[in-house]
């Protein structure tokens, strides 16, 4: 009877990645590890749904105006409060926060800045539809000594680590340290995350594509454009028919393009021209398009490389395009040449 294959552990994995790459030095795998076991705690809390009192709004509003959910605020308090005590961190900044959160006193400050969306694609909670946690990890500036704003705003290139975890039938968690993307299940017998896909690849051509049609007729022309012909297709220039799927929850539509192609799009539209689109740059598309990079697919705001882009707020928005090279190039192309 053939062995069952081992199972490696996402702690003998960053072990193994330091040993082969040495990208991972211990404080950055014992963040990765707390920002993991913060989010089992968040999957354990978004799987009681009605039974855990945890469903529904709260009173209050986010800083982007928007109410957030109960949980939201208990993901957030979640991923503050894991890491806050190990020494790996100088400070975290949220979604879900104004301005940054500093380690207290009382604790070490470590070398790292960690953002997060502690849990995106809220307005599905209550409907029971995927949801997840975003993060980015920055390292501190050298000499940096009482940790401000500006330190944060640094552009997604120097990124050590991104990562996701979906809370949908499976609950997973992809990474990257920069050497490639790794998929890990959490096995809820044992409460371990299992590295369950290696070195993710996202096709460069697909037939499939993400966005909120119902903004249509608010788009720029480069975007119209490239959805006519999508939306043409044998018939059109594209020569081939496409699908489409909008799940309205980022983490949910990018590991379905990470393991089957597509792309992803949020532009910006008419409805805010000043408004550079809906997402938000440091924890949202930073670590989003550094994983796609990693897994050899493009991410752009339309003009240039998102990861090129130097931050100005904490909470700035970008256009974003993201997903199978090849539609991202063609995208982008359209915009540089409108
Ligand atoms: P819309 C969720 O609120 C989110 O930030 C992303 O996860 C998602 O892709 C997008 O907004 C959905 O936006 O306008 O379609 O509801």
């Amino acid at each position: 009877m053939k062995a069952p294959a081992k199972r490696v552990s996402l702690t003998q994995h960053l072990v193994e990645e330091q040993r082969l790459n040495n990208n991972v030095p211990a404080e950055l795998r014992l963040l990765i590890e707390v920002v993991a076991r913060a989010c089992k705690s968040i999957s354990h809390a978004v799987g009681k749904g009605a039974l855990g009192e945890v469903l529904g709004s709260t009173e209050t509003e986010n800083v982007q105006g928007e109410v957030q959910k109960k949980l939201d605020v208990l993901s957030n308090e979640i991923l503050l409060e894991a890491n806050e005590w190990g020494g790996h961190l100088a400070a975290m900044a949220s979604e879900e926060m104004e301005s940054f959160h500093p380690i207290p006193n009382r604790y070490p400050q470590g070398e790292y800045l960690l953002l997060f969306d502690p849990l995106d694609g809220s307005s599905n909670i209550d409907v029971n539809v995927s949801i997840g946690t975003i993060f980015s990890v920055l390292k501190a500036p050298d000499g940096m000594v009482t940790v401000t704003e500006q330190d944060f705003l640094q552009p997604g290139v120097n990124q050590v680590a991104a990562g996701y975890a979906v809370y949908g039938p499976q609950t997973v968690l992809v990474l990257t340290t920069g050497n490639g993307v790794n998929c890990f299940t959490l096995d809820r017998e044992m409460g371990s995350w299992v590295r369950t896909q290696q070195h993710i690849q996202i096709p460069a051509e697909t037939k499939e594509y993400a966005i909120n049609a119902s903004n249509a007729r608010h788009w720029f022309a480069p975007v119209r454009r490239y959805i006519n012909e999508l939306n043409e297709g044998k018939t059109g220039p594209r020569g081939k028919d496409f699908n489409m799927r909008w799940i309205a929850s980022m983490v949910a539509d990018v590991h379905r393009i990470l393991n089957r192609g597509g792309i992803f799009m949020y532009p910006a539209d008419a409805r805010d021209p000043g408004k550079p689109g809906k997402l938000r740059l440091m924890y949202e598309a930073n670590p989003m398009a550094f994983i796609v990079e990693q897994a050899g697919g493009a991410a752009t705001n339309g003009m240039q490389r998102i990861m090129e882009i130097q931050p100005e707020t904490l909470h700035q928005r970008v256009a974003v395009f993201l997903g199978s090279k090849n539609e991202v190039e063609r995208v982008t192309g359209y915009h540089q040449n409108a």
